[in-house]
This record gives structure tokens, C-alpha cells and sequence, in this order.
């Protein structure tokens, strides 16, 4: 199978065929490793497991060769900084039904159409979403179509970052002819400059303990202080270091595959305010559950504090009522600022 009969295969699920890489990543792991032991994963501690697969991640399939890279593109064509009176956001890959499930489907499709070329029918594959212990950049940036940006993220000098990366490796030795030139940073620092927490101080790596990706979706604890103001432009995830690279700004809104249902957006105060059910209608499928009913309340409560929301009192109420981890703690925190 040459690379145009491949790329035809993955572009009929709308998605980019990004490229075929050997399973190996240079010297990214040993990146990896030193940005562990700085604790730049702050409290990711699911990081810290199944070294061994990241290593070598041809442990997930015997035999394996090589992977297959695919991206979802997803821009939901935002800007920044925000019109005035916009109010708070979820992060642009979060309004819509997961992602995960969408790419594993059509990973899965992908794999039997390549399983009717007579050439790969007795090969082996297995579709990787974003779960699986492996540096899913460091292996997609060996395609040379792409490269890794000052913000950390895989960007396609055409589509842009905003992409969502799916692997499919196979026991296929597949020919690697991989293009030669690669785009990069150059001398731009415009996500460096608009980080409003200074996560990316440092060239090309992140710290998390100070990225509001972190805090808002992944942090189980309440937020703390210092992080807030930035809670009034995004209560889920962040684009900001996106919104802002000039590789960006051609990606405007891509059409989703029809699988993928765009959801509603509700106010803040319905967040802050919402009962398990309300939770699952609103959110669920979604790539929000990923902060839990509390995380995404917690979130909305402080967005309605810095915006100052005229609702916030009624909202403090009703979580008093109806609170739990780490709601006590949030709400204290606001009735200090308050009085
Ligand atoms: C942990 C994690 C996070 C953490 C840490 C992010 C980070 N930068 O490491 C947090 C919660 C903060 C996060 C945030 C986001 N995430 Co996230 N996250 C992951 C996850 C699960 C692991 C990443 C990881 O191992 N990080 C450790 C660092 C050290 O590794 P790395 O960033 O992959 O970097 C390696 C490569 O860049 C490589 N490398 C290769 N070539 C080169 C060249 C140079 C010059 C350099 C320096 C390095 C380099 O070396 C590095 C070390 O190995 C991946 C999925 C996966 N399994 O890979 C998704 C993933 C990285 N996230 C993704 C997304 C969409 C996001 C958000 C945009 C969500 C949002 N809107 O809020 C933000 C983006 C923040 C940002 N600027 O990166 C996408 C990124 C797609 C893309 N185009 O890059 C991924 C790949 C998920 C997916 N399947 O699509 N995320
Ligand atoms: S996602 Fe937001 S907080 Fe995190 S590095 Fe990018 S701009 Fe900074
Ligand atoms: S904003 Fe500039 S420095 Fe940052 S990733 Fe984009 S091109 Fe690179």
C-alpha cells in the first residue's frame, strides 16, 4: 500500500493523515523524564506509571513496526482575546462529544479498510487515544509533517494545533519516507508573552503547576487564589497559548465529522448550581466529565466571583446546600473575599 491509497483511507473519516513512524522517539523520553523530576507534572501522578510501555511503547501491540498518526482538527473558530462581554469559556476540544470514542471508531474503521489490502490482511493494529502511556507528540512530530511549538503543542504548518492525535500501531513495516523540511517557532514568542501564568517561561516545556488546563480540568482540590482572575476567560481547559500562534490563525472553524455533536454551553450559574442529573444531561459524553461534577461547579462558582455575577449569592446558597469536596473549601474562599 503506497501513502496516497493510505492517506485517502484516513482523510474519508475527516481526518489528517499526519504520517507512518518507526515506534521510537530520539531523545524526547529522556525530556520526559527530567520534566518528572523537576515535577512539571504537578500532581499528574498517572505520569509517573508504565515507564517501561513509554519507553518502548511497540510494548502495546507484539510485533509492532510502526504507527500510523492521525488528527482530528477541531477549531470551533474562537478568538483572543475575547469580544467584550463574552463570557467565560470551555476550552474549544471540550464542546463537544468526547473525542476519545469518535477517534477510536474511526481508528477502528480505518484498520479494516487497510485489513482488505491483501498485503496487510494477516498484519496486526491497535488504535491509541490520548490514554495510553506514550508520548503521543514526541511520536507524531517524527512524521516531520508537524512540529513542536514554544507552547508545547504538535502544530501542522497548514491546519494549525488545533488537533486531537490518535496512533494506530501496526506489525506493517511500513516504508518511512518521511518529507525533509520542517517549519518552526523561528524567533516568535506570542504564547510565551500571552500565558497570563507564566507556564511557559521556559522554550518548549510546560509547567503545569502553573497552566489553568491543569488546575481547572485536571486539579482535584480546590483552585488555589493566585489563579483566579484568569477563571473569568476560561472555566474548562485553555487556548489562549493556541488562540495566539500565528500557525493558528488560517485554522478557523473546521466542520466536525457529523459523529461528533457540538454541545450547548450553559451559564455559569446553571454549572455551579447543577444537580447530578442536570450534570449528566448537560455534560455528559463530554470531555468536562473529565473534572467531575464538583471540579466543573468549583470552576463556575469562582468564574462567577471574579466576574462578579449577580447571581452569586443565590448560586453560594444553593452550594451550601448541596456541596462536598472541594466546594466547602471554594465557597470559604469566596465568603473571605466578599466581606
Ligand atoms: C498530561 C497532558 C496534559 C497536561 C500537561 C501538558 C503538557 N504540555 O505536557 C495538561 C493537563 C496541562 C494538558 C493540557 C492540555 N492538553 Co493535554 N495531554 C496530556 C497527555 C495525556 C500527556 C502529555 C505528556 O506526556 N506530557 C509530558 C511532556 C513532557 O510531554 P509532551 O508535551 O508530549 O512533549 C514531548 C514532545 O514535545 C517531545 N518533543 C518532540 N520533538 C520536540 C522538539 C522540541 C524542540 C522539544 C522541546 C520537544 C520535542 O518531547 C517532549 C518530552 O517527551 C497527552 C496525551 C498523550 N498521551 O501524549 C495530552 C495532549 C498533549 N493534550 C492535548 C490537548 C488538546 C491539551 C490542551 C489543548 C487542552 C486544553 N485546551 O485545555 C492543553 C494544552 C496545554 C499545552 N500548551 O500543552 C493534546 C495535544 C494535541 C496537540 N496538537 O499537541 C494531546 C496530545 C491529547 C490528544 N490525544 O490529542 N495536557
Ligand atoms: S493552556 Fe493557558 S495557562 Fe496553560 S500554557 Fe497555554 S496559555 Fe498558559
Ligand atoms: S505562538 Fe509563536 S512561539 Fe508559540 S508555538 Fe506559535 S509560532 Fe511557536
Amino acid at each position: 500500500m503506497n501513502s496516497n491509497q493510505l492517506n485517502q483511507i484516513v482523510q474519508e473519516e475527516g481526518l489528517i493523515p499526519l504520517g507512518v513512524v518507526p515506534l521510537f522517539y530520539s531523545d524526547s523520553y529522556s525530556q520526559f523524564l527530567r520534566w518528572l523530576d523537576q515535577g512539571k507534572h504537578a500532581g499528574l501522578k498517572y505520569l509517573e506509571k508504565y515507564q517501561d510501555i513509554r519507553k518502548e511503547p511497540s510494548r502495546l501491540l507484539e510485533g509492532a513496526k510502526a504507527a500510523i498518526i492521525i488528527a482530528l482538527p477541531y477549531s470551533q473558530g474562537d478568538s483572543w482575546p475575547p469580544k467584550p462581554n463574552e463570557r467565560s469559556r470551555a476550552a474549544q476540544y471540550a464542546r463537544f462529544t468526547d473525542y476519545h470514542n469518535f477517534l477510536r471508531q474511526a481508528g477502528l474503521r480505518i484498520v479494516e479498510k487497510l485489513k482488505m489490502n491483501p498485503e496487510l490482511a494477516s498484519q496486526s493494529f491497535r488504535v491509541l487515544v490520548d490514554t495510553a502511556p506514550v508520548l503521543e507528540r514526541a511520536l507524531a512530530v517524527q512524521t516531520q509533517s508537524s512540529f513542536v511549538g514554544k507552547n508545547t503543542c504538535l502544530i501542522h504548518p497548514s491546519h494549525g494545533s488545533f488537533l486531537l492525535l490518535a496512533e494506530i500501531l501496526t506489525t506493517q513495516p511500513f516504508k518511512f519516507d518521511l518529507p525533509e523540511k520542517k517549519e518552526d517557532c523561528g524567533s516568535c514568542t506570542l504564547c510565551q508573552v500571552h500565558c497570563p501564568t507564566g507556564a511557559l517561561n521556559e522554550d518548549y516545556v510546560l509547567d503545569s503547576n502553573r497552566c489553568l488546563a491543569y488546575w481547572t480540568i485536571e486539579h482535584r482540590g480546590t483552585i488555589p487564589e493566585e489563579f483566579w482572575p484568569w477563571l473569568s476567560k476560561y472555566y474548562f481547559g485553555c487556548d489562549i497559548c493556541q488562540l495566539v500562534c500565528p500557525y493558528n490563525e488560517q485554522a478557523k472553524a473546521y466542520q466536525l465529522p457529523e459523529k461528533i455533536v457540538p454541545k450547548q454551553m450553559p451559564s455559569l450559574f446553571e454549572v455551579a448550581t447543577m444537580s447530578q442529573a442536570n450534570y449528566e444531561n448537560l455534560f455528559g459524553g463530554t470531555p468536562m466529565t473529565r473534572a467531575k461534577r464538583n471540579g466543573l461547579r468549583r470552576n463556575a462558582l469562582i468564574a462567577m466571583c471574579v466576574t462578579q455575577d449577580p447571581r452569586l449569592e443565590e448560586a453560594l446558597m444553593r452550594v451550601q446546600d448541596d456541596g462536598g469536596f472541594p466546594l466547602e473549601e471554594t465557597v470559604e474562599q469566596i465568603r473571605k473575599k466578599l466581606f
